[in-house]
């Protein structure tokens, strides 16, 4: 394949071997057990001229070797000559660590197959750096997959502001607490087993102090038996009262952030300026309708228990919406058996919500 070829293409061009070590770049960098975090998820396969696997590697979370690098050390002098195969396009810049594509030339890879463009602008420019440099290029295999898999990060660095998933408890007549304000326990416990198992999927959990107040939640991943999940998100509290000495989100369980506003925008841009990818809001009604009213809830994920309160809490606040042209629309994407209870997943529709 002509290098003029491989730069114009968006894909399409690898070989059937190539297309094999992608799939299982892939499944690399899905290793289970790697902290979520400002860092995507990224596999490596290293192929010799006869297609075989000469070397993997894949990504372990900020700060560690990028997988391209796991797998040219695993390869030593094995990599002259080869094909990398890799989820993400190579980085050409140094973050935490260094640049991608001066290892890969340095170690005399030949020709670099890889799925997603990176959408990182510090990062991006590494395959046409590498193509300039003489390495054929073939970008955009399997991009789909590898874009999926680091679905939140993506949204992040393309938006510049993290992906918000909000989070419901809610009856079936759409009440999240009795009039006497009681809410435990709306759902079953396979549901709030649930909601651990996607607190351990974002990098931060974000209440109002009005929630933080009245339930004093510690919003940290448990395990059935209560003990703490290794990975912690962020607890997020935005608000301008205080938060009590005694608070259980000051147990020290996981970090904690207070953020004195009530503006979710600049909520979330104080957070990307962290480097939060993803946020689970998992606040009262009035967080909930501050974020709907400013078009910053990307997902839904709504817990519905087969019960009925006839009064109470309704799940949202005031959208400031009073005709049927106003409403906000969503888009189912799932529908599963949580225990007793249900659980719809949906992004938001398009705009406007009519
Ligand atoms: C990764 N792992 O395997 C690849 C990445 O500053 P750093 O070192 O943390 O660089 C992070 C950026 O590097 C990331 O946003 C992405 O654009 C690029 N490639 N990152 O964490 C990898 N290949
Ligand atoms: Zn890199």
């Amino acid at each position: 394949m002509s290098r003029v070829a491989a730069r114009a293409a968006g894909g399409g061009t690898a070989t059937q071997a190539e297309l094999a070590a992608m799939r299982r770049a892939l499944a690399l960098a899905a290793t289970p057990g790697v902290p979520h975090g400002p860092n995507p998820r990224v596999g490596c396969v290293l192929l010799d001229a006869a297609g075989r696997t000469v070397a993997e590697g894949h990504h372990r979370g900020a700060g560690t070797p990028h997988a391209e690098v796991e797998a040219l050390r695993a390869a030593g002098v094995a990599a002259a000559g080869s094909t990398a195969v890799v989820t993400l396009e190579p980085c050409r810049h140094t973050g935490r660590t260094g640049p991608c594509t001066d290892a890969l030339l340095g170690a005399g890879v030949a020709r670099v197959v890889y799925a997603q463009a990176d959408p990182n602008p510090v990062a991006a420019g590494g395959a046409a750096q590498l193509a300039g440099a003489g390495v054929e290029v073939v970008g955009g295999v399997l991009a789909d997959e590898a874009t999926l898999l680091n679905a939140a990060w993506t949204f992040a660095l393309v938006h510049g502001r993290p992906f918000v998933t909000w989070k419901v408890a809610a009856t079936l007549d759409g009440r999240v607490a009795a009039t006497d304000g009681s809410s435990r326990w709306i759902t079953g416990a396979a549901a709030r087993a649930d909601v651990h198992a996607l607190r351990g999927t974002v990098d931060a959990v974000l209440v109002g102090t009005g929630t933080a107040l009245v339930d004093d939640p510690s919003l940290t991943v448990r395990g059935p038996d209560g003990a703490l999940a290794a990975h912690q998100p962020t607890r997020v509290v935005m608000g301008l009262r205080a938060l009590p000495d005694r608070a259980r989100l000051r147990d020290g369980a996981a970090p904690l952030r207070l953020l004195p506003t009530h503006d979710p925008a600049e909520a979330l841009a104080a957070l990307a300026a962290e480097e939060v990818r993803h946020v689970l809001l998992e606040g009262g009604p009035t967080l909930a309708a501050a974020f709907l009213r400013a078009g910053l809830v990307d997902r839904v994920v709504w817990y519905v228990a087969p019960a009925l309160l006839g009064a109470g809490t309704a799940a949202v606040g005031d959208l400031g919406v009073f005709t049927m042209l106003g409403v906000h629309r969503l888009v189912v994407t799932g529908v599963d058996r949580i225990g007793h209870d249900v659980r719809i997943t949906a992004t938001m529709g398009p705009e406007p919500h009519g």
